[in-house]
């Protein structure tokens, strides 16, 4: 099975994304405990123009079976593994590039959301059993990562590949809480990137176990 894993790079006032920082580390990790598994991995940039091209070129090029973006959710106090995509690109901030769409469907002829068809609650599942936070989301924002987790699905709904495809938000790393936080309420929750990547193995794990299976059922 072909895996195409993304993380993001830096943006805003994050000058370090542990999403990509983790997708850096997975393939020497994912060799020894995945050996089966073609992994491919890319660091997308933050922004909507680069971020299409590049990661729209590697579906086509690379043809995985299976795609999972991740991004950074500054807040988020778990992985949240994202159940539903929106049609919009509505962003606070400008991204990278200095675009900002706002209220913007991604494509105006695609339906207005896709869900995930990766196995999300055998995901969480898997991911508590093995001792690390996680949680399904519904709402993957309208920034970069709900931008590139529609264009997953959409590709895979429209070309037929990749066969699944979905989204893991982290949290932010430990060293980013230390400097972003100003006081004692002030600190914002936060995991390691050790962590993130050992949560990543196991999404993949579970992705390729029911892959192998055979095993068509989403979400469950
Ligand atoms: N997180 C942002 C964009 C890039 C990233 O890592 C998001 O949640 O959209």
């Amino acid at each position: 099975m072909k895996v195409l894993v993304t993380g993001f790079g830096p943006y805003g006032g994050y000058s370090e994304n542990p999403s990509g920082e983790a997708v850096g580390l997975l393939p020497e990790v994912a060799a020894k405990e995945l050996p089966g598994l073609e992994l491919v991995t890319a660091v997308l940039p933050v922004s909507f123009r680069r971020a299409r091209e590049e990661l729209l070129g590697l579906l086509d090029s690379e043809r995985p079976d299976a795609y999972v973006g991740v991004g950074l959710g500054p807040g988020a106090a778990h992985l949240r593994i994202e159940r539903v995509a929106v049609n919009l690109a509505d962003a606070r901030t400008p991204d990278e590039d200095g675009e900002q769409p706002v209220d913007e469907p991604i494509d105006p002829e695609g339906p207005a959301a896709y869900f995930s068809t990766l196995p999300v609650k055998a995901i969480v599942r898997r991911l508590r059993e093995e001792g690390i936070p996680a949680a399904l989301s519904y709402s993957a924002g309208t920034f970069l990562c709900n931008y590139v987790m529609y264009l997953g699905l959409h590709h895979s709904s429209r070309r037929g590949y990749p066969l699944r495809a979905g989204f893991v938000h982290v949290p932010l790393s430990h060293r980013q809480a230390a400097s972003l936080g100003r006081d004692w309420s002030g600190i914002p929750p936060s995991m390691s990137v050790e962590t993130v990547v050992r949560g990543l193995l196991v999404v993949l794990r579970v992705a390729v176990e029911r892959f192998e299976a055979g095993d068509e059922r989403v979400t469950v």
